[in-house]
């Protein structure tokens, strides 16, 4: 069969993620992968989830084999709205919809608010699966950079003011961002805000880290400064609880809920009854509460050593930021190293990042990579740095020869 031609212009500007792509080839035991977000395996809850389980095919169990709603299971969306209070969201469960992973909202919500050609904007750079999702209905992109504080709201308003037409959208990961590690002082997250008012657009606020806080003074998501209802709120259990249980929700203005409860009937019907069920049980006997404290222990020590690593093994003339808190640090090696081409010598040392040219829209900062500090053991974190430090060292000589 010869397939490319009966593909949907949709389909053909499709692209494979480089994380997707990393996965296979991480999941080898002997490397040592700073590569995809993911927990630490030692995290996860096993006996109490187990536990759980019985407790829930004991006890509702025709309900958890069932299909479900398709806004979710109400006692979880009643959860999530109490739990989304704590950055500073004031929501009632008909507002939140369960989604299968903010993944699927991010896709979701694509579906519904873009047509092809529409103007989005996103950080420079901006996490890899929420630009194919927005690709993936056509959307034409604008970058704006970010700095220690977050994205750069003056550099926003200047990209606007130049467009003929304002962005449908403007797609953020304000905290603890995916890949760069920063975070958005609250004065800019107000900026957008009023922004986003007075260019009559919305925002998409991707918040899947702000639990993990390991340093530092909390700040309020921004939602917490919409009163227009133009926010629209994604956060997930993949990275406090499991990503394979894939469940995530969105919070949004009644229209927009309406519109996406619609749009999700047909894409899935429903978010898995059983799984839904089994976390708010977990949730319901305040175990996440601990868990999360727990995480957070274990991954600010995860943190500490690969910064204390990189200073150890990382070669004069790289940097890299120091996050307070998610999964990832952002780093800079000399500006004539590719990261991409050097990736085939970091895997013949037996250890993998995501090159960072993978998180630009217009594939630009080649020199960059992200580093994930969650999935790999103390040990192999500094193991894992000081044999990354070796392949850079090898390009600077190699360069300078
Ligand atoms: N958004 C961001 C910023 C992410 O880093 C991720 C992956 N961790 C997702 C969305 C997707 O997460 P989920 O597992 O909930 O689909
Ligand atoms: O690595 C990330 O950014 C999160 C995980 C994404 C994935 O597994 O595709």
């Amino acid at each position: 069969m010869e397939w490319e031609s009966r593909y949907s212009e949709r389909a053909r500007g499709m692209k494979a993620s480089e994380i997707r792509e990393l996965l296979k080839l991480t999941q080898q035991p002997d490397i040592i992968s700073f590569a995809g977000g993911l927990p630490s395996p030692d995290s996860f809850p096993t006996v109490d989830i187990a536990e759980v389980t019985t407790h829930v095919m004991l006890t509702a169990a025709e309900e958890a084999l069932q299909y479900g709603t398709t806004d979710g299971y109400s006692r979880l969306r009643e959860y999530c709205s109490y739990w989304s209070k704590k950055e500073g969201i004031d929501s009632s469960p008909e507002d939140v919809v369960i989604t299968s992973g903010s993944q699927q909202t991010l896709d979701i919500t694509s579906k519904i608010l873009i047509d092809k050609n529409d103007m989005v904007i996103v950080e420079a750079p901006s996490y890899l699966g929420g630009l194919g999702a927005i690709r993936a209905y056509q959307a034409s992109f604008t970058a704006v950079k970010m700095d220690d504080d977050g994205m750069m709201i003056d550099q926003l308003e200047e990209t606007i003011k130049k467009m003929e037409t304002p962005p449908k959208m403007v797609y953020t990961v304000p905290t603890f961002q995916n890949p760069a590690g920063v975070t958005m002082v609250e004065k800019r997250r107000k900026q957008l805000v009023d922004l986003a008012h007075d260019y009559d657009f919305v925002i998409i606020e991707d918040n899947p880290y702000g639990d993990l806080r390991y340093s530092g003074t909390p700040v309020k998501a921004i939602k917490a400064f919409d009163d227009e209802g133009r926010v629209i709120y994604t956060s997930t259990f993949s990275k406090i609880f499991s990503p394979g249980m894939r469940l995530a929700w969105v919070i949004g203005d009644e229209p927009f809920i309406r519109k996406f409860i619609i749009a999700k009937q047909s894409t899935d019907l429903c978010t898995n009854s059983f799984v839904q069920r089994i976390l708010y049980e977990y949730c319901r006997r305040d175990l996440i509460e601990n868990h999360i404290n727990l995480i957070r222990e274990m991954y600010k020590e995860k943190r500490d050593i690969m910064l204390k690593s990189l200073e150890e093994y990382f070669p004069e003339g790289c940097s890299w930021t120091k996050p307070d808190g998610g999964l990832f640090l952002w780093a800079r090696v000399p500006e004539y190293i590719d990261t991409k081409n050097m990736m085939g010598e970091a895997i013949k040392e037996r250890v993998a990042y995501v090159q960072g040219a993978a998180f630009f829209v217009n594939g630009s900062e080649t020199n960059t990579m992200r580093l994930c500090f969650s999935y790999a053991s103390n040990e192999k974190i500094q193991e894992g740095i000081k044999r990354l430090g070796r392949v850079i060292e090898r390009e600077i000589k190699a360069h300078k020869a």
